[in-house]
This record gives C-alpha cells, structure tokens and sequence, in this order.
C-alpha cells in the first residue's frame, strides 16, 4: 500500500508584477495546527463552551465553496455559527472563551460574518465571575459582504480576578443564516485606538481590500525590499505594512 503524501505550493505571479513570493522555514508535525492565544476551530472549540443559560448553541462547522472560513479561506477550513432549535422562536446563543486570570485590560481580536438580514445581533461581553456586564461591542442592522475584524478591549478592574468574554448572537425566528465567527485571539494591553495601528503586533483592524491584481499589503521587518528600518522601533527589528514599489494598494479603514 502507498500511503505517500505530497504537499504542493502553487504560486500564480501577476506577469505584470515587480514584486516576489517567498516561503521559508516549511515545518510539518502531527495534529492540528495550534496558536496558543488563536483559536480558528479548526480541530476544536479551544476550549470555548456555549452557555448553558440559552438554548442556541455555536457549533464547529466546515466551510462551504461560498461561505469559505477566515483562516484558511477555503472551504476545509472551520468555523462557528449558530444552530437554533426552534425555528419559530428567537434564539439567544453564547459562546464563551476559556477562563483567564490574567492582566487587568485585553485586546480581543476577532473575525465575524453578520448575513444579510437586519435580525441577526452579535455582541461581546464581559462575564466577571459569572455575572454579565453591558455589551463591549455590538453590531446588528448591517450585514456584511465576507468576513470582518473587529478589536475589543476587555476591562477588568479587580485584577486576578477570574473573568471571560462572551460572543452573544441573537437569532431571530424564521432566519436560516446565521453569524458566525473564527480566528478569536487575546492579548495582554489595549487595543489601539480606530485607525491607529504600529503593526507591531497585528495589522490591528486594517485588512486588504482584493483587487484581484494579486497585490496585497504585507507585514514585513526592515530590509528586505523596503525601508532598513520601521518607525515605531527605529529597528530593523520593528514591522512595517509594505508593498513593492510602484504599486498603489488601499487599506480599508476599520469600521467603528
Ligand atoms: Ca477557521
Ligand atoms: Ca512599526
């Protein structure tokens, strides 16, 4: 029996393009793939568990050829959404992050697709030793055409107090789709500010529009193709959002 497994890279260059692709450090090891402070569904909840207070539940589910998930973006890739009961009543479903006990204020980083449809309602909160603060974050009325970022900064004034963050959607009767979410992160620190970002960490809540030319902004350090140094740090060591030159790109500002 062949039991060989080959992976394959394929790479498309935009004949027009002064720009380069690059893979480096390729690692394969057995299991899922796993960021402690990410959580992209892929394998399991990551510890996350639903509310036992509501009856709609957030499920792993795989991707589909036009609702492909934000990790991977293919439809192997998973994520949660909601799964109602009771079709002819609302639902509330909440999903809650593992337990931290750690500093005082959190950045939550995560990725939502709010359907079409003014009734679906998703909103975090703060869940300080089982009691359920006001909303940190909330959207409904707007739906969105992929898949969006949004950043939250978690506040907990007794420190080392045990607290958790809860993802609350809304299901209204009657609706077949439903939010969902995937690649949940946490940091220690804030999140900055709308529109500010040092790219040290993340690209904050910027992300690329497609423009379907193939470029895109990346995250690079100093050097390679770009300034010796980035701003923040004054470092070859700081990271900048860089594209080839010659090549006008757009960052979509985030939504607040
Ligand atoms: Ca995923
Ligand atoms: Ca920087």
């Amino acid at each position: 029996m062949n039991d060989t497994i080959r992976m394959v890279f394929t790479g498309h260059r935009n004949t027009n393009s002064q720009g380069f692709i690059a893979i480096d450090d390729i690692a394969v090891r057995e299991g899922a793939c796993s960021d402690q402070n990410m959580c992209g569904f892929e394998s399991s909840l990551c510890g996350f568990e639903n509310s036992v207070s509501h009856k709609g539940q957030w499920h792993r589910k795989r991707g589909t050829q036009h609702q492909v998930d934000h990790t991977y973006g293919t439809e192997n890739g998973f994520y949660v959404t909601v799964m109602t009961t009771n079709s002819t009543q609302t639902e509330i479903a909440q999903l809650i992050t593992p337990e931290f006990t750690s500093a005082t204020e959190m950045c939550v980083r995560f990725w939502y697709w709010l359907p079409a449809g003014s009734s679906n309602d998703l909103a975090v909160h703060l869940l300080r030793s089982g009691e359920q603060l006001d909303a940190l974050w909330k959207r409904s009325g707007a739906s969105s055409t992929g898949w969006e970022v949004a950043e939250v900064t978690v506040s907990s004034p007794a420190k080392f107090r045990v607290s958790c963050v809860a993802f609350t959607a809304i299901q209204v009767a009657g609706t077949n789709s439903t939010v969902k979410l995937d690649d949940i992160s946490m940091r220690d620190g804030t999140c900055s500010p709308p529109g500010s970002c040092d790219f040290e960490s993340g690209q904050c809540s910027w992300v690329n529009i497609p423009k379907g030319d193939g470029h895109d902004w990346v995250m690079a350090n100093g050097g390679f193709q770009g300034p010796p140094t980035d701003h923040t740090t004054q470092t070859p060591d700081g990271t900048t959002s860089d594209v080839p030159q010659h090549n006008k790109l757009n960052m979509n500002m985030p939504l607040e």
